[in-house]
């Protein structure tokens, strides 16, 4: 097994802060392989797995086995109290791999053994050293069963609690994108969001900025934050601030698939010399808009950054880190009937429940209660792009049909 583990591993290029991404067991391992492929400046890999013949494929810098006693190199066969034990087993060889990391990002499938059981060990090691620790977190589909999807729950709840912030990507909101792509395809996006988080989140901090976000922005907006969604998106053409607002602030995937409510954010803006100042602060408004969507109430605090640049010319990227969520009290802000129509038209995965017997406690982090709180899928999560951009009314995203809603 290689057990490449020392400081520098992945990080050889990078003078700037060291961002580290740990997959754990099957699911996080594969989620790790679009970063991987790329081999991007000053991030490190680590694969964790208690299945040997998993972390033989994987292309991460550093491999880890854990819990060979106990699996004899196999998975835990869906047992997360075997993941814990394994992690706790060998958490002086975790320890040393997640070593002078200023950024963990904790990939993880939950609802089987090990991602489900070693994640939170791996969270709590981290926490010991003052890493700041982001999770994602990919919930099973609604098929699996209820065995599996209460693990995964329960393991999201633990995780939840050992790291500062978390984002949940629904392996059922496959189904909501293109469903003729192929299957490599459609899953690559829960790869892709992974992939362009950690790279924002990188680039927002070590980038060359004319007005600049850095470490110490991110670690105050992220620290003990919990649910927290960070949105990359980039167009081009005349569209292309639609398209880059759109793209940031809608995942078809993240169980959140929206920034409404959200207290705190960070926008990092990246433009060419071709987009006036004016669309620069058309995009704050657009941002602070979409926030206070059905919050009235909340004056979200945003801080922004941009870099200008030649290459950017005919481009926009826009990214959007957005935490503190104010949760949305069901009926208090829809009406009934909205609530209901938002019922019908969101994915909710298990199919469980109708408007009428929403439990209100159940928030959008419980992927499988099925509740509108805060949560709102494509159909009604239209960003409203100031007339300032179009020249016309507010309109973009969502579907034709609801063009009559706004
Ligand atoms: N998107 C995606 N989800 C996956 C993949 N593999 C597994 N999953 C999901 O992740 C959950 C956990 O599965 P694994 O990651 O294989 O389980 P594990 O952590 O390796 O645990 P054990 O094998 O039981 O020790 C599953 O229930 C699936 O929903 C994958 O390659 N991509
Ligand atoms: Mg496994």
């Amino acid at each position: 097994m290689d057990e490449k583990v020392g400081i520098s591993v992945g990080y050889e290029e990078t003078s700037g802060p060291k961002i580290t991404v740990v997959g754990i067991g099957g699911a996080g391992c594969n989620s790790m392989n679009l970063l991987a492929k790329k081999q991007e400046e000053g991030i490190r890999l680590v694969a964790i797995n208690t299945d040997k013949y998993s972390l033989a494929s994987s292309l991460a810098h550093v491999k880890l086995q854990i819990g060979e006693n106990m699996t004899k190199g196999g998975g835990t066969g869906g047992d997360p109290e075997k993941g814990r034990e394994a992690a706790r087993k060998d958490s002086d060889k975790i320890a040393a791999a997640i070593e002078g990391t200023d950024v963990l990002f904790i990939a993880t499938g939950l609802g089987g053994g090990t991602g489900t059981g070693a994640s939170p060990v791996v969270a709590e090691i981290a926490k010991e050293t003052g890493i700041l620790t982001i999770a994602f977190a990919i919930m099973p589909f609604d098929f699996e069963g209820p065995e599996t999807i209460k693990k995964a729950q329960e393991g999201l709840e633990e995780l939840r609690s050992k790291v500062d912030a978390i984002m949940v990507a629904l392996n059922s909101n496959i189904k909501n994108g293109d469903v003729t792509r192929s299957p490599k395809e459609a899953f690559g996006e829960i790869d892709t969001i992974l992939y362009e988080s950690v790279i924002a989140l990188r680039d927002v901090i070590v980038k060359p900025s004319d007005m600049r976000l850095d470490l110490s922005d991110i670690k105050a907006r992220l620290s003990g934050r919990g649910k927290t969604v960070i949105g990359v998106g980039e167009g081009t053409g005349e569209r292309k601030v639609e398209e880059a607002l759109e793209k940031a602030l809608h995942s078809p995937i993240l169980e959140r698939n929206n920034i409404r409510g959200a207290k705190s954010i960070l926008l990092h803006i990246g433009l060419g010399p071709d987009t006036d100042v004016k669309t620069l602060f058309s995009i704050v408004e657009a941002v602070i808009e979409e926030a206070k969507e059905n919050f009235p109430e909340v004056e979200p605090n945003l801080k922004m950054g941009y870099f200008q640049s030649e290459d950017m010319e005919g481009r926009i990227r826009i990214t959007v880190i957005a935490t503190d969520f104010e949760e949305e009290e069901v009926g208090k802000t829809m009406g009934e009937e909205e609530v209901a129509k938002n019922m019908n038209a969101t994915a909710a995965p298990m199919g469980t429940s109708s408007a009428a017997s929403l439990p209100e406690e159940q928030g959008w982090d419980t992927p499988y209660g099925s509740s509108t709180k805060g949560r709102t899928n494509r159909r009604n999560t239209r960003v409203k792009i100031p007339r300032s951009i179009t020249g016309k009314d507010y309109l973009f995203g969502g579907e034709e049909e609801d063009e009559k809603e706004i």
